[in-house]
């Protein structure tokens, strides 16, 4: 057993784990409390790493045309086909759709293999859907794409601003630190800006439950308000910035009384101003912005009207203060470092930054070899995919992150896919809504093999560590992005031995004819030998000369990265949604994240302990609407939106605002029968930055009425397939520890019979078609629809099926425990059609994933006088590990207080659920 450092694979709070390597396998896993973005803190996705990992269901041999071949007659053929289509069609047919997921060395080294030498400016990233409005708004505002703020500024700062953040459920390390300083700091102030009421109000302060997509009316507003009150930081403004007069007098063409804006913004105009008031007479600000802001038609603008407030206000470049974009992604940060954006060229240098093409040329040129740059940027994702749809792209190399389901107007994606000639991806997990598409799949190495470097949301550089065996063939990606660029003649520029060459060429990069214009520079790292660079410690950029040890906050002399050194101000135009609401599709589509799930569940959806938060595809309803639509929660419904349908489970939710609906990003084919968000968008997109409008897509709710529900568990592995799952109309499958769950629906609905179908299937002919033991246990109620069956063999459980409304579910810990059970005894054969042990008490749906506590034991310990988060914990051990679920054991504990009439908190608007 030994132990090693290394960064969390998951979002951009980068933190830092250690790692118990047991021989091939990784034992455990545990926050090192020595990486300053945690010290010592692990999320629940962070701490159930250990249990995503295993060779079934990865990747292991490469494949062309669907056969399986060794590595070189694979890479012989990427280099071929790419060489030949170049040949037909001419460097700019071919393209790559990277990731922030991808290591820094890995990003650096496509993009120098694209760009530097297939020729091709066609090389973009999902960071496009993420953090690409951010980008551009910083290059606008601050003449970089820089960062300004570090994590301890959220804990100095007397008023924070989530805006467009799900901190607490996205950002949970950040959230707990944040958390822990406010208790420390009781002056400290939090504000909540976001259409839903999501558990990051649980420290808030105010809550402003604004309409969706109408950010920079807000802040807009906060301007005017600040000059009209004597607020600007005029001394700041006259010394380190441009372009106040036209930023105010564009904010100044709507009406700017409070009431209009609040009227505009659809809150409480009282509540309004107290956030201008706490905003404008504190200097001590950080706005942290996310996807709520980055995710729009007009991103760059809401993220410009944002820092145009703390420019105006001098609040930047101090401690506790500033303008803070939060990355996504592990890498999201290094991939802008290393120029993954098409806009982009590499080291925070662009096409039209001046000498940048020349300079990039001549430092990427070797003894034999000139590079052949493009002369000006490629298209952005989702111009990438049409310009595939129209043919002009014929071959494409996707590496870490699947189009098929994340781009909006997924479908049609799709289908670009299908007609391309040449699709080569690479990927770590053999089944992903993707690789169907894929003529090429090249196995990768994944999380706890892989070497290299990531870099945080507060510029933080850390090492990911190899700590374990690949499975099968599987290779590092930028050994395979080097071994094709051999094949292509390039080898001499691609003639890498380990990763930290390849760290030391881009870092030589950043400082290279640098002269402090570029604000990313690692240059001092540029000498790390194999040694260093195994053991380098997280660093803060800028790391050169004038700042060896890293650099914790930028512009704090006022200085910004400008030719001039002012920062602009930026006058804004609020815009509203692109996606227009109608008839046809009257209510508002927001999408996101949810606490345990990462992404399209490839690696989180191993986990059995992560699946049960939310177990199913969900839509999130407010009552009125729920009401309005005849819908109950949990039951089933059907969203229709511009090119697809979207059918989950209603969760009625007073968070929710009226007219708007929010489902989860995370369903892809793989989980459930028609649970993708991707289709239900339109692919508008921020005409400066290409960031797709993922956050206000229009769609139509409607019941999805169905004669029957079913539970069936099965023994087996947790990733097979079960064919009998598709002849219904819903399906979602849900791993368990000891066996895999399929809640299924179909049929139709029986008026007479109180909504259950009369003549249900032939349960006991669709058991022996689909199931692998013939049933051993029957119990069936005709007149209502209802049974219950298992299936033992060689007295083992086989399976086990419900067909009822879900809600007659017991808890299934028990039955899945059976499973694992080698001969089932009498007794428990007897309880398995009631699905619980005689007296065990079924602790309804979970709440903690860390120690696995349900509703239903929470609620009953409220009742019982635990009436704290802490006494839950002292009882239950709920909420003591990552602290995640906190807010849910709040307002757990809120509302048996409100039962008992303590406390009236339904009766209060969204807007003022959270107030000082
Ligand atoms: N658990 C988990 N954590 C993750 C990820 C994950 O998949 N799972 N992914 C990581 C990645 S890549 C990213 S980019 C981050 C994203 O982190 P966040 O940006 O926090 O995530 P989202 O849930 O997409 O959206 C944030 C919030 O924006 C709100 N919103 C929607 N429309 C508007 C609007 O018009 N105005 C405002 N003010 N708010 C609005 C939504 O209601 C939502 O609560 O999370 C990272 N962390
Ligand atoms: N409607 C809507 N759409 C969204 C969003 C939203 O909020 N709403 N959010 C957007 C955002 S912010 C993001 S970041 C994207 C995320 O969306 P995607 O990037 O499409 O999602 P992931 O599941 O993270 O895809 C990563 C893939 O790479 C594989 N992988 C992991 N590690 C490696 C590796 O080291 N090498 C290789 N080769 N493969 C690897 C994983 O198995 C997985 O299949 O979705 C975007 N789309
Ligand atoms: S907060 Fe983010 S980086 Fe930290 S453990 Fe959780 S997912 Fe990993
Ligand atoms: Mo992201």
């Amino acid at each position: 057993m030994h132990q090693a450092r290394t960064t969390c694979p998951y979002c951009g709070v980068g933190c830092g784990v250690l790692a118990h390597v047991d021989g091939d396998r990784l034992a455990d896993v545990e926050g090192d409390g020595d990486h300053p973005a945690n010290y010592g803190r692990l999320c629940v996705k962070g701490s159930a790493l250990a249990e995503t990992l295993g060779d079934h269901g990865r990747l292991t041999r490469p494949r062309v045309d669907g056969v399986e071949v060794d590595w070189d007659s694979a890479l012989d053929t990427v280099a071929e086909r790419l060489q030949t289509t170049r040949a037909a069609h001419g460097n700019q047919s071919v393209a790559a759709y990277l990731s922030g997921q991808l290591l820094t060395e890995d990003y650096y080294a496509a993009n120098k293999l694209f760009k530097g030498f297939l020729g091709t400016p066609h090389l973009d990233t999902n960071s496009r859907l993420c953090m690409a409005s951010a980008v551009a708004a910083y290059k606008r505002s601050l003449g970089a794409d820089a960062v300004p703020c570090s994590y301890e500024d959220l804990e100095e700062a007397e008023l924070v601003v989530l805006v467009g953040s799900n901190l607490a459920w996205n950002h949970p390390v950040l959230y707990q630190r944040l958390r822990t300083a406010k208790t420390r700091n009781p002056l400290m102030r939090v504000v909540v800006i976001d259409p839903r009421v999501t558990d990051s109000c649980e420290i808030a302060d105010l809550y402003l439950g604004l309409r969706p997509g109408s950010d920079a009316r807000l802040f807009n507003g906060l301007l005017a308000w600040m000059a009209d009150k004597g607020k600007l930081d005029r001394v700041y403004l006259e010394k380190h910035t441009q372009g106040l007069d036209e930023a105010l007098a564009a904010s100044r063409e709507d009406d700017i009384s409070i009431e209009a804006i609040a009227a505009d913004c659809d809150v409480d105009p009282e509540r309004l101003e107290t956030f201008f008031y706490w905003f404008a007479s504190q200097l001590h600000v950080v706005t942290l912005y996310s996807q709520g802001i980055n995710q729009s038609s007009s991103g760059t603008d809401k993220c410009n009207a944002i820092i145009n407030c703390h420019l105006a206000g001098g609040k930047i470049g101090l401690p506790g203060a500033g303008p803070f974009s939060i990355t996504g992604q592990p890498n999201a940060m290094g991939g802008r470092e290393v120029g993954g954006l098409a806009n982009q060229l590499a080291a925070h240098m662009d096409y039209d930054s001046p000498g940048a093409l020349d300079r990039v040329r001549r430092f990427w040129t070797t003894a034999s070899l000139v590079p052949t740059l493009p002369e000006g940027p490629g298209h952005k994702a989702v111009e990438l995919f049409e310009a595939i749809e129209r043919g002009e792209i014929q071959a494409l190399w996707v590496m870490a992150t699947n189009p098929a389901v994340s781009l909006p107007d997924a479908n049609r994606v799709r289908a670009a896919l299908a007609k391309c000639p040449l699709v080569i991806v690479s990927e770590c997990m053999a089944d992903t809504d993707l690789l169907p598409y894929a003529d090429i799949v090249l196995p990768a190495t994944s999380w706890s093999e892989k070497d290299g470097t990531v870099t945080n949301s507060e510029r933080r550089i850390s090492r990911q560590r190899g700590l374990l065996p690949p499975p099968g063939e599987a290779r590092h990606d930028w050994w395979i992005i080097s071994e094709v660029a051999r094949r292509l003649g390039y080898g001499e520029a691609f003639a890498y031995a380990h990763p930290g060459e390849i760290f030391a060429e881009h870092a030589r990069l950043s400082g290279f004819e640098n002269d402090g214009e570029r604000v990313f520079d690692i240059s001092a790292l540029c000498e790390l030998d194999r040694e260093g660079y195994d053991a380098l410690a997280p660093i803060q950029w800028p790391v050169n000369a004038a700042s060896p040890r890293g650099t914790t906050r930028l512009f704090e002399d006022g200085r910004f990265a400008t030719p001039d050194g002012l920062a602009r101000l930026i006058a804004v135009r609020p815009k509203g949604p692109a996606q227009a609401l109608s008839e046809a599709r009257p209510l508002r589509l927001n999408t996101g994240r949810v606490r345990d799930q990462w992404h399209t569940m490839t690696r989180t959806g191993r986990a059995p302990r992560l699946m049960n938060h939310r177990a199913e595809p969900f839509i999130e309803v407010a009552p009125e609407d729920a009401e309005a639509h005849g819908l109950g929660d949990q039951q089933l419904a059907r969203l229709t939106g511009a090119n697809g349908e979207y059918r989950g489970r209603v969760r009625v939710s007073k968070g929710q605002r009226r007219g708007e609906v929010f489902v989860p990003m995370h369903w892809t084919d793989r989980y459930s029968g028609m649970a993708r968000m991707g289709s239900l968008l339109a692919a508008h997109v921020d005409p400066v930055s290409g960031q797709p409008e993922s956050k206000h897509g229009a769609v139509a709710l409607e019941s999805l009425a169905v004669g029957w529900e079913a539970t069936l568990l099965v023994a087996g592995d947790l990733d097979g397939d079960f064919e009998g799952r598709d002849d219904g109309a819903y399906w979602a499958r849900i791993p368990l520890a000891h066996c895999r769950r399929w809640q299924l629906a179909g049929g139709e609905p029986d008026s007479a019979c109180g909504g259950v179908e009369k003549a249900p299937r032939d349960w006991l002919a669709w058991v022996q078609e689909w199931l692998p033991a013939a049933p051993t246990l029957w119990c069936d109620d005709p007149a209502s629809g209802r049974l219950r069956a298992a299936g033992i063999e060689d007295g083992r459980l086989r399976w086990w099926l419900m067909v009822a409304p879900p809600a007659e579910l017991p808890g299934l810990a028990w039955l899945d425990e059976r499973f694992a059970e080698a001969q089932l005894g009498g007794e428990v054969r007897r309880r398995l059609l009631a699905g619980c042990d005689a007296g065990e008490a079924d602790s309804g749906p979970l709440v903690c994933s860390c120690h696995q506590v349900g509703q239903k034991a929470i609620v009953e310990a409220i009742h019982a006088g635990d009436r704290s988060v802490e006494a839950l914990g002292a009882r239950l051990a709920c909420g003591t590990q990552c602290g995640s679920c906190i807010p849910e054991l709040k307002s757990l504990i809120e509302d048996s207080a409100q039962e008992e009439g303590a406390h009236a908190r339904s009766e209060q608007k969204p807007e003022t659920v959270q107030v000082a």
